[in-house]
């Protein structure tokens, strides 16, 4: 056995031709349980152990529980992240050497949460910047549209435009009012065309951080809906912090415009660094400095935009129940 472990199957041809084409694709059945169980367990934990950060990005919406580097203080997924098939993947995806965990991100919402995700690119508000980067999203209960599945923008990896950052909690801090507006896809539908999968557990959502992606609330009344993102980085990577850019509370080594590096973004292939490997051992939480020098730019940047008196800076998007919405997209598969 070689770490990180190989992948149920490798990734064919042609879907990494369809990932370059449409920015996104679905792997059906690609993970082994035993690999779905571990997510499970490390979500769990998380769900009832949220770090302050995570209940600060949860704290709008009852039923709806986000948290980010579950794998700093959770074991199960910091193996996952080591040991599981996910870095061959993106390596295939990437046409990278080399493979490093960006970070993992948890998405909860809990049956009749009310709380769509909003359209948006991941790269806009990411402080990092390169071709080879790709996001994960592994689902733990059966997803449809009316759960909160996701839908794509197919191909908007493409386009020219970098739309001001709207991330799922409304973080003010990291809109750039420099960036382009997202138009309100849902409120046009025959000017785009979007791609969604019902999922089960076990399949794998593959994405391009360009990629315009969103979903409705969860409509459901019984259905949970509980899924991880794991994000990865390739060889042409740079640390590209600013002010609008998600802050990184862990400790790590890049240099800005140098690569990543450091305990908070591990290498995982070619082979694992050790001395990254074992930081992990030392415990660490974003200290309470940080945290706070976030909300507090939080609080600054929300009052600044209301200040200036434009609601257009925060575009309004039309999110109705997916049974009231006529998408054009595409029927899933
Ligand atoms: O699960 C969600 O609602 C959002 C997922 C997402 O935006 C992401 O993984 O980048």
């Amino acid at each position: 056995m070689s770490f990180p472990a190989h992948p149920l199957r490798t990734l064919t041809d042609e879907e990494v031709r369809r990932y370059d084409e449409d920015g996104v694709i679905m792997l059906r059945q690609a993970l082994d349980p035993n690999w779905v169980a571990m997510v499970e367990e490390g979500l769990e934990t998380a769900i009832g152990d949220q770090s302050i950060l995570g209940k600060f990005m949860s704290r709008k919406v009852e039923g709806y529980k986000m948290d980010i580097f579950l794998w700093k203080r959770i074991d199960v997924l910091r193996d996952l992240i080591y040991y599981g098939p996910f870095a061959r993947w993106a390596q295939a995806l990437m046409q990278s050497t080399e493979v490093r965990f960006f970070y993992d991100q948890m998405f909860v919402k809990e049956p009749g949460t009310d709380a769509p995700t909003p359209w948006h690119q991941d790269l806009s508000f990411w402080p990092i910047r390169g071709e080879q980067i790709t996001s994960f999203w592994i689902p733990l209960d059966p997803v449809n549209k009316d759960n909160s599945g996701l839908l794509y923008v197919k191909g908007s990896h493409k386009w020219p435009q970098r739309f001001k950052a709207l991330s799922p909690d409304y973080v003010a801090a990291i809109i750039d009012e420099k960036m382009d507006d997202i138009p309100d896809i849902n409120a046009h539908p025959d000017q785009y065309e979007l791609l969604h999968w019902d999922m089960e557990p076990g399949d794998i959502l593959m994405f391009h951080p360009l990629t315009l992606h969103g979903s409705y609330g969860n409509t459901s009344r019984t259905r949970r809906r509980r899924a991880l993102a794991l994000r990865w980085t390739g060889d042409d990577v740079t640390y590209q912090p600013s002010a609008k850019r998600m802050p990184v509370h862990y400790r790590h080594d890049s240099k800005e415009g140098g690569p990543l590096k450091g305990a908070a973004f591990p290498l995982i292939l070619p082979c694992h660094d050790p001395a990254e490997r074992n930081a992990r051992l030392q415990p660490e939480s974003p200290t309470t400095h940080k945290l706070l020098t976030s909300a507090v730019q939080n609080v600054v940047s929300a009052a600044k935009l209301q200040l200036s008196g434009s609601s257009s800076v925060i575009p309004r998007q039309t999110w109705n129940t997916p049974s009231e919405a006529k998408p054009a997209d595409k029927p899933s598969k």
